[in-house]
């Protein structure tokens, strides 16, 4: 579907006028505007044509949406809340707590077991097809692999690192990556 990108900072007028905390992604489309990932998606999903990312099959559909709330609610808050912006974002600059983000550390090594079990079989978390369980999940572990730890947690585990490889590949993940930041 044709878009048009605007990248703004979290907190930007533009973005605080549609998210009320003023987080980045914000739609717009139409005299809709909309936040947060998972509401963006279900519309898009629903709206326009083309191959699905949350199933229509009832089943399949709600594997998926068991999937997004682990990321949303478990993977995100250690992965990335934790373990990433602890080392991007550290509280005293320049300084990460290191000894929270060896706690984080450690419950990531739980939760990438899960992951690489979750996609052992077929290379995705449902259904053998490329959902938005799938989409959710992929870019914080390409932010994971950014840090020591992480990378090495992530490469310790075969079936997860083989499905990285595989996706970060996609045409779609590429164009994906945000651009950098404007400045504030
Ligand atoms: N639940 C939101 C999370 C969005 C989110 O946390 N966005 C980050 C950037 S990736 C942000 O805007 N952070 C700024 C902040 O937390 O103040 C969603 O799924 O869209």
């Amino acid at each position: 579907m044709p878009y048009e990108l605007k990248a703004e900072r979290p907190h930007a007028p533009a973005v605080g006028a549609i998210h009320p905390f003023g987080k980045i992604p914000v739609m717009r489309h139409g005299d809709l505007e909309l936040c947060e990932s998972k509401a963006i998606v279900s519309y898009i999903d629903r709206v326009f044509d083309g191959p699905k990312v949350i199933p229509e099959d009832i089943k399949l559909g709600a594997q998926v949406e068991q999937w997004v709330s682990l990321g949303n609610v478990e993977f995100d808050k250690v992965m990335i809340r934790q373990y990433v912006v602890g080392y991007v974002f550290p509280k005293e600059a320049g300084k990460p707590d290191m000894a929270a983000i060896g706690a984080a550390a450690a419950t990531m090594k739980k939760q990438v077991d899960v992951l690489d079990r979750a996609v052992a079989k077929d290379g995705h978390l449902v259904g053998g097809q490329f959902t938005f369980a799938d989409i959710n999940i992929l870019p914080m572990l390409f932010y994971v692999n950014r840090f020591e730890e992480g990378k090495a947690l992530l490469a310790a585990a075969p079936n997860l690192s083989a499905y990285m490889e595989r996706h970060f590949a996609r045409d779609s993940f590429k164009k994906s990556m945000p651009p950098p930041p404007p400045k504030s």
